[in-house]
């Protein structure tokens, strides 16, 4: 298996996550985000994850995991049949925390100058220019903890009792990008929550960039 992916990428973590979890090896490519021939030349459109595996290229995260958790050991099946019901979850919270996170995306390893300025520019047409994006964190981070707040019962399981499901997966990967957020703490159950799946996934959000 032969995963291209960008490591802020809320999509591509959920897919670095579910191998993980199920201790699948894979080869691990990680993309320039200014990259646009490799993606179009495998997929056909410059979209992350990508994934070639038993003879295909799958290019939508949730394709991708069914396709890996063969034995539905996350409840795999149960939670894409009723992904309606989470997305506009993630959707509110990704909204916010991309605001958040994406100025601070850019000065990860993951980018070069070539690379930073292609994000930018693209991300800045939909969003602002990232100095207001930071300038104006506190509107982002009320809505983001007002989300949170609203679904506080997400983030009660201890997994002593319940077991890791594909939902804690998503949910996770999407919250991840407010660890590069400096001086951004969530409230320490919501923490205690995500350094739990974190730890069930033996997931290392910037491992790729230290690898030996
Ligand atoms: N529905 C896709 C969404 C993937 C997606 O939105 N990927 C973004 C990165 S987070 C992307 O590749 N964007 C490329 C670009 O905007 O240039 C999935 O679930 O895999």
């Amino acid at each position: 298996m032969k995963l291209y992916h960008y490591v802020h990428c809320p999509f591509c973590i959920r897919v670095r996550m579910v191998l993980s979890y199920l201790k699948l090896s894979y080869e691990s490519i990680v993309l320039p985000y200014d990259d646009e021939k490799t993606p179009l030349e495998l997929a056909g459109k410059k979209m992350l994850p990508i994934m070639e595996m038993e003879g295909k290229v799958l290019n939508e995260s949730l394709e991708i995991i069914s396709l890996i958790d063969k034995e539905n050991k996350l409840k795999t099946k149960e939670s894409i049949a009723k992904y309606d019901e989470i997305e506009p979850l993630l959707n509110e919270m990704g909204s916010n925390i991309h605001s958040l996170a994406m100025p601070y995306f850019i000065w990860t390893p993951e980018f070069d100058q070539n690379s930073r300025q292609y994000f930018q520019k693209k991300k800045e047409v939909k969003r602002g220019p990232f100095k207001e994006l930071v300038h104006n964190r506190e509107k982002f981070e009320t809505a983001l903890m007002h989300t949170l707040e609203e679904n506080k019962d997400l983030f009660q399981k201890d997994f002593n009792h319940h077991a890791l499901e594909l939902n804690d997966i998503l949910i996770a990967a999407h919250m991840w990008g407010m660890y590069i957020v400096p001086e951004f703490q969530y409230p320490e159950p919501i923490h205690r929550y995500l350094q739990k799946v974190k730890a069930h996934c033996d997931f290392e959000y910037h491992g790729d960039y230290w690898r030996l």
